[in-house]
């Protein structure tokens, strides 16, 4: 008997389908963020990183260009099992060395990556990016008082669902365009209303031509304050749940947006009894930070408990985001989505039966002790199984392949 076995056997005892769950867990696909990979640094050449993204460390090996990134990327993919998806941002567009405004950016200068995509089968999903460029006002975009600023910031808008929609239609695959814009205030603000109002008039704008559903989904990103944005932020969690309602569209919630007590997988079950779908951004938050490398903490268990329990797997668009330039980049990438996905079958794997059945019966010392329980079931083994089929290392080996590659390949850069 293989220590899997075993584990499937402990499993089953207890009414547990391992197999089901491996079933399960491949049609879930998880979106890696591009922007680990290069500090979130893009392909313009532009300034420092700005518009409350901070990005602290300097590990060697970034990826410089697309090449870099790709390859970077492709490392990273023979370490995670599961179904992989790319989430790219504007500023990633290849424009062979001439400038191009990001309000005249078109599918083309995306061609490349579409290819790839389309060799690597794998979806892509989109962003504008509303940060770091000399139209941003003030920590401004599309709620600036200035016209001329937020036309441009619209433009930028249209342009990416036109490119989102050329993914869509290309790789036969749904893109999610997540739209975040970090405009807020760092000290307190007279006219909260006014910013707010100019805010959603812009986003109507960019909304204006309807794209069909099959090619692109277009989600608002919330966030409550941020590095500069002390005070208040234009498009807080009351503002898109709001205007996401109103207008049809996903709601991005970001597990570093909020406070630091509150969580957003107490949200995911209150949102989706209204929206039909929601996008994900599964970040760590520490202190002021919304943007640690994700781990396996009782949040990530409980944002994937919500998704499995509430059959929420197709209805719930999984992302990743977050940057670290302190440790090697395709290791953070790694660590991630393994846990993203490890966290996702440990909630398939727990007694759920028996804790509805206490929860239901109003036996709340037998529902404590099933949760308690659930905490050492011997997942372990059932995930190095799930690796394994997958054909990705099993454990910790994987960080010899990245060692390898990183002594190879990025020690070169
Ligand atoms: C920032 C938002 C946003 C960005 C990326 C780069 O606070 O979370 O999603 O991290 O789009
Ligand atoms: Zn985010």
């Amino acid at each position: 008997m293989s220590v899997y076995d075993d584990a499937r056997a402990a499993y089953a005892a207890l009414g547990i389908d391992t197999e089901a769950a491996f079933k399960r867990l491949d049609e879930i696909a998880v979106s890696l963020h591009c922007w680990q990979g290069d500090d979130v640094q893009g392909f313009e050449n532009s300034a420092a990183v700005d518009g409350g993204l901070a990005v602290t460390g300097n590990y060697p090996g970034r990826a410089r260009n697309a090449e870099e990134l790709r390859a970077d990327f492709e490392q990273a993919l023979k370490l995670i099992p599961g179904k992989k998806r790319l989430n790219l941002h504007a500023i990633y567009a290849e424009t062979n060395g001439k400038k191009v405004g990001r309000n005249e950016i078109t599918p083309e200068h995306f061609s490349a990556w579409m290819d790839w995509a389309a060799e690597k089968n794998l979806g892509l999903d989109f962003n504008p990016s509303n940060f770091s460029h000399p139209m941003m006002d003030n920590g401004l975009t599309l709620s600036s008082p200035k016209k001329e600023v937020r036309d441009f910031w619209v433009e930028h808008g249209i342009a990416c669902r036109k490119i989102a929609e050329a993914f869509g239609k290309r790789l036969n695959n749904t893109c999610v365009t997540n739209h975040w814009a970090p405009d807020g205030f760092k000290d307190t603000p007279f006219d909260r209303l006014a910013a707010r109002e100019r805010l959603a008039d812009s986003l109507d704008r960019i909304f204006a031509e309807k794209i069909d559903p099959k090619y692109n989904l277009d989600a608002v990103e919330c966030k409550l304050f941020g590095i500069g944005a002390e005070s208040c932020t234009v498009g807080s969690h009351e503002f898109y749940m709001g205007y996401a309602l109103k207008n049809q569209k996903l709601l991005c919630l970001d597990a570093g947006h909020f406070h630091p007590t509150e969580v957003i997988s107490d949200k995911l079950s209150s949102c989706l009894m209204f929206f039909d779908e929601v996008l994900l951004h599964v970040s760590r938050g520490v202190r002021w930070d919304s943007d640690h490398v994700v781990t396996l903490t009782d949040e990530l268990k409980a944002i994937a408990e919500e998704v499995v329990r509430h059959n929420y797997d197709k209805r719930v668009h999984i992302g990743l985001d977050y940057f670290d330039a302190s440790i090697n980049r395709i290791a953070a990438w790694v660590i991630g989505a393994r846990n993203m996905f490890k966290a996702l079958l440990i909630a398939m794997l727990e007694p759920a039966a028996q804790m509805r059945a206490a929860e239901e019966s109003g036996d709340f010392t037998a529902r404590l002790v099933w949760m308690e329980e659930a905490k050492s079931l011997p997942f372990a083994a059932v995930w190095d199984e799930y690796c394994r089929r997958a054909g990705v290392p099993v454990g910790a080996a994987w960080l010899d392949e990245v060692k390898a590659y990183e002594k190879n390949v990025l020690s070169k850069r």
